[in-house]
């Protein structure tokens, strides 16, 4: 192998080890608290949870759960993730889970994706002391996620439909752009897809006495009333924002899962002490999910990795606890600078450790080192180029030339 030969093939080695380790899945055998209140009320991101996503280079399939507490959100999660056990149960009526909690898996049919599920503390807890938790908590799930399962009990009537006000707070609490303009039509371009969860659900599903699928059962639900009345307009308010924001939407009724008695002990169940039924609905919820969510996106269909993710509940999560308004275009804007900083840094590294090497078959002809140049900065620019994100006016590809030129000159000088 020639000098140069053995260099290009160092060099991509390097990038190929770099790009491995940034590829390879990443698997958690228990969920981990992802964002929390500190000691000063106020909503902070967990380092440990960055850690973990800082290791996820690959696409990210993001399904949260949000609703009233108590209502069996967390045992549905743990059955996304193919487990008995997993996301704390709470078996009493305080609320358990708090704050969000995340857990990394293996997409189950996706492969070279990882499926995050983050289970979110349950809504309108009296106790709670800062009224605006409920909506900040209900805001994440949906900033963060690319499939929001809402999850509540019974049957969806008016009340179950008013205690989905969060979604009437969204116009409020989450901007496109950060002009202050109203642009809550451009929401559908950047939110989740949704999925209604009805627990507990015993009732025959009919309207007008024929039988109705989950889905045309909650399109009823969420049907208008004519008239511009007070009383109308609350009643409609809450269903033309489920129907603007989330055009994409599902149903599915459960069944209650056991007998009364054994309730309180469902993870520990056997499968043959779960009714048929619920087992069935379960299954194509989760088959739903696994087939219909979505890799997340942002702008410019730009597609978010665990790391990105980390970035992205970050700036959210400092945005909310600054008293200001989340903007999805900010945000976008702040991670591209994160992205960008640390495509050059990966760039150089390959750069360097191409020239380093070289160095190793010194002395050489000014014109084959720069020849190595030139090959090793098409090595370092690829590597720059499959993380780089929005670069449109090519500054970060520039400090990148800049930086490798620099190196070039202190090893030809050396
Ligand atoms: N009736 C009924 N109980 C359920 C169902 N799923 C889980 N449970 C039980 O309800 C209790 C609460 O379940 P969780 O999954 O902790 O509910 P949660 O919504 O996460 O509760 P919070 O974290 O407090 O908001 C546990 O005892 C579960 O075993 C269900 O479909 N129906
Ligand atoms: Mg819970």
């Amino acid at each position: 192998m020639s000098v140069k030969d053995h260099l290009i093939w160092k060099a991509s080695t390097v990038y190929k080890r770099l790009a491995d380790a940034y590829e390879s899945p990443v698997t958690m055998d228990k969920p981990v608290c992802f964002i929390d209140t500190d000691s000063d009320g106020k909503l902070c991101v967990q380092q440990s949870a960055l850690q973990i996503l800082q290791q996820i280079q690959q696409p990210v399939v993001v399904v949260a759960v949000v609703g009233l507490y108590r209502t069996g959100k967390s045992y549905l999660m743990n059955r996304l993730a193919g487990k008995q056990t997993g996301f704390a149960l709470g078996s009493t009526i305080e609320s358990k889970t708090k704050g969000i909690w995340m857990w990394c898996v293996p997409h189950p049919t996706e492969a070279g994706t990882t499926l995050v599920l983050l289970d979110t503390e349950g809504l309108g807890d009296v106790d709670k002391g800062d009224p605006k938790h409920d909506t900040n908590i209900f805001c994440l799930a949906v900033l963060l996620s690319s499939t929001l399962v809402y999850n509540s009990r019974g049957t969806i009537d008016n009340k179950a439909i008013m205690d989905l006000r969060y979604v009437t707070e969204l116009t409020e609490c989450i901007k496109v752009k950060s002009s202050n303009i109203d642009d809550s039509s451009e929401f559908v371009k950047f939110f989740p897809s949704f999925i209604w969860a009805v627990r507990d659900f015993t009732l025959e599903r009919k309207v007008d006495g024929k039988d109705v699928t989950e889905d045309e059962y909650l399109e009823f639900a969420l049907k208008l009333k004519h008239g511009t009345s007070r009383r109308v307009m609350e009643y409609n308010f809450p269903r033309e924002c489920i129907q603007k924001f989330f055009p994409s939407r599902k149903c599915f009724t459960f069944p209650f899962p056991t007998a009364k008695e054994k309730l309180s002990c469902l993870e520990s169940l056997d499968s043959a002490d779960i009714s048929s039924e619920f087992l069935k609905v379960t299954d194509n919820f989760c088959k739903f999910v696994f087939r219909d969510s979505s890799v997340k996106r942002l702008k410019d269909e730009y597609t978010v990795t665990g790391r990105v993710l980390g970035h992205l509940a970050t700036t959210y999560v400092d945005t909310i606890s600054s008293g200001s308004v989340p903007c999805l275009e900010n945000a976008v804007i702040a991670m591209a600078v994160i992205e960008n900083e640390a495509a050059v840094k990966v760039g150089l590294q390959v750069y360097q450790s191409g020239m380093e090497k070289l160095k190793d078959s010194f002395p050489l002809e000014l014109k084959a080192v720069s020849s190595e140049h030139q090959d090793l900065s098409s090595t370092a620019t690829q590597a720059f180029m499959k993380r780089s994100f929005r670069d449109t006016d090519g500054k970060y590809l520039k400090s990148l030339e800049v930086g490798s030129v620099c190196l070039f000159r202190m090893v030809v000088n050396h």
